[in-house]
């Protein structure tokens, strides 16, 4: 099943250097391929857009002007089961629970710094490939 999900390499994974070892990971995968790529800095329209299911939860304002202090890399991934396996590549959201070998296992331990988003289901990724690549086919 060929899916596509929208990926974003927070600004800690900018920041610390780790966009190629991410995205290698992610192109490592057999027949999954990355189709559109832009590094970009997000704006708070954006970032209500893309995490308004958070709104009023404690974390969201922190979170809000965490993924807004730097620049973020955002990617189109394509391939077979893509949307669960790059959630699976990741990890868990707090990067302590995270299994060594994952992204968020490797390289974190801040909830909040977790290094990657990745849509969480085919709803959410039509979604927000909307929001960041709104003129993808
Ligand atoms: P994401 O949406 O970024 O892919 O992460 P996720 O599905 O694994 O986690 P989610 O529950 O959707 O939370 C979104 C992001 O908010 C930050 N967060 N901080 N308790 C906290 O301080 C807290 N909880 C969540 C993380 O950056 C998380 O990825
Ligand atoms: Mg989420």
């Amino acid at each position: 099943m060929t899916q596509r999900t929208l990926v974003l390499l927070k600004p800690d994974a900018v920041r610390r250097g780790l966009v190629g070892e991410i995205i290698g990971r992610i192109e490592r995968k057999a027949g999954w391929t990355v189709s559109a790529l832009e590094m970009r800095t997000l704006d708070q329209d954006t970032l209500e857009q893309h995490y308004g299911e958070h709104k009023g939860k404690p974390f969201y304002e922190p979170l809000v002007a965490f993924m807004a202090s730097g620049p973020v890399v955002a990617l189109v991934v394509d391939g077979e089961r893509v949307i669960e396996g790059v959630r699976a590549l990741s990890g868990p959201t707090d990067p302590i629970a995270a299994a060594p070998g994952s992204i968020r296992g490797d390289f974190g331990t801040i909830v909040r710094e977790n290094l990657i988003h990745a849509s969480d289901s085919e709803e959410s990724a039509i979604r927000e490939l909307k929001i960041f690549f709104p003129g993808l086919s």
